[in-house]
């Protein structure tokens, strides 16, 4: 028999309030209403593979109506779920180049919602795991009004919640609200996230790594030096490693939060920031990681203590197992410090 309570998202989320007499609730219906918004998307990603057979994207389907690109699907729906709600002053997406302050016609929260709303879509003809994003803060600039850059522009550490949702063999939320990991099943019967996996902890030191490999020539020398590292034998460390590379970030995170290892999207001589976006995947993954006993560091600072400047900026990331994110660490730190020796001799 199971040990995990049968509970649904909401029933946690209102458990997890009551151990907040101060909470006000908002934050738990913000939840329910972005939660509700992925059902539909998990329903439309079920439905990709009869894209071409109901109607190519941009064409017109049966029903006379325009096949959004999936990413666009979600995205809107997402806006549409979440601006009326009551919640939020502000929205930002991957999807869209500025921010989306809730107009003034609606109830303005004191809410900020940030998310990727389909992130790896580029893997949907694939039949690959993908997944939204989301990071939500509270504004600080004054109630009432609608929100603005300010309130977007919030350094990891600020996050009040954050998770993704895993459209995979099944879908999956997994979020946090500071106080632990929890992750739910989608049960496709009657809809609901059902309490699957109470209180993840990421293991300390993995054997997995999950890397690009392709842009190895482009790398820092400590890190081509770490990899070569991680493959050479060593039963007492567990290696060789295995690599895992599905190239959908949150499949790519959610295996290795369960099983541990290391997940890095680093900078190299062709992209100075990576690729990674700070604001929609690697704050909200950081907080997500760390909260599940993990590290997410650029390789010398912490993600979540990166003061953002512009709400699409990129950030190389090292993310998952504590000893394996300081490993790669002290080997770029050391090729540094040998780069200066040598420039000095
Ligand atoms: P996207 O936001 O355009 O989908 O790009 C993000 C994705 C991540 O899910 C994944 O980790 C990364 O891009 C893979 O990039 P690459 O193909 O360069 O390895
Ligand atoms: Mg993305």
């Amino acid at each position: 028999m199971s040990q995990v309570r049968f509970l649904t998202l909401a029933r946690h989320i209102i458990e997890e309030e009551r151990k907040h007499p101060e909470a006000t609730g908002e934050l738990s219906k913000l939840l329910h209403d972005l939660s509700l918004a992925t059902k539909v998307i998990s329903l439309e990603v079920n439905k990709a593979g009869l894209v071409d057979i109901l109607g190519f994207t941009g064409d017109n389907n049966v029903h006379g109506e325009q096949v959004k690109k999936l990413d666009m699907f979600a995205h809107d729906m997402l806006v549409r779920a979440m601006d009326h709600g009551g919640h939020l002053c502000a929205m930002a997406s991957e999807e869209e180049e500025y921010i989306i302050p809730i107009p003034k016609h609606f109830h303005i929260g004191k809410y900020v919602l940030l998310f990727d709303p389909l992130d790896g879509s580029s893997n949907i003809d694939a039949n690959v795991s993908i997944g939204t994003i989301f990071s939500i803060y509270k504004r600080v600039t004054p109630d009432g009004e609608p929100g603005t850059l300010e309130d977007c522009l919030q350094p990891g550490i600020k996050q009040v919640a954050a998770g993704y949702v895993i459209y995979g063999s099944s879908t999956m939320l997994v979020y946090t609200a500071g106080n632990g990991v929890h992750g739910f099943t989608l049960d496709p019967a009657f809809g609901e996230y059902i309490l699957s996996h109470l209180n993840i902890h990421i293991p300390k030191k993995g054997k997995i790594y999950s890397i690009n490999e392709g842009n190895y020539l482009y790398w820092h020398p400590g890190l081509k030096k770490y990899i070569k590292y991680l493959q050479e034998e060593d039963p007492e460390t567990h290696r060789p490693y295995s690599t895992r590379y599905i190239g959908s970030m949150v499949a790519d995170i959610h295996r290795n939060l369960l099983y541990g290892g290391i997940f890095m999207y680093p900078a190299d001589s062709r992209h100075p920031n990576g690729k990674l976006r700070l604001m929609y995947e690697c704050n909200p993954m950081a907080f997500l990681i760390e909260q599940a006993g993990g590290r997410a560091t650029n390789g010398v600072k912490r993600i979540m203590e990166i003061q953002p400047e512009r709400i699409h900026q990129r950030v190389p990331i090292f993310i998952g197992s504590e000893e394996d994110v300081k490993m790669v660490e002290k080997f770029m730190a050391e090729a540094e410090a040998n780069k200066k020796i040598t420039s000095k001799g």
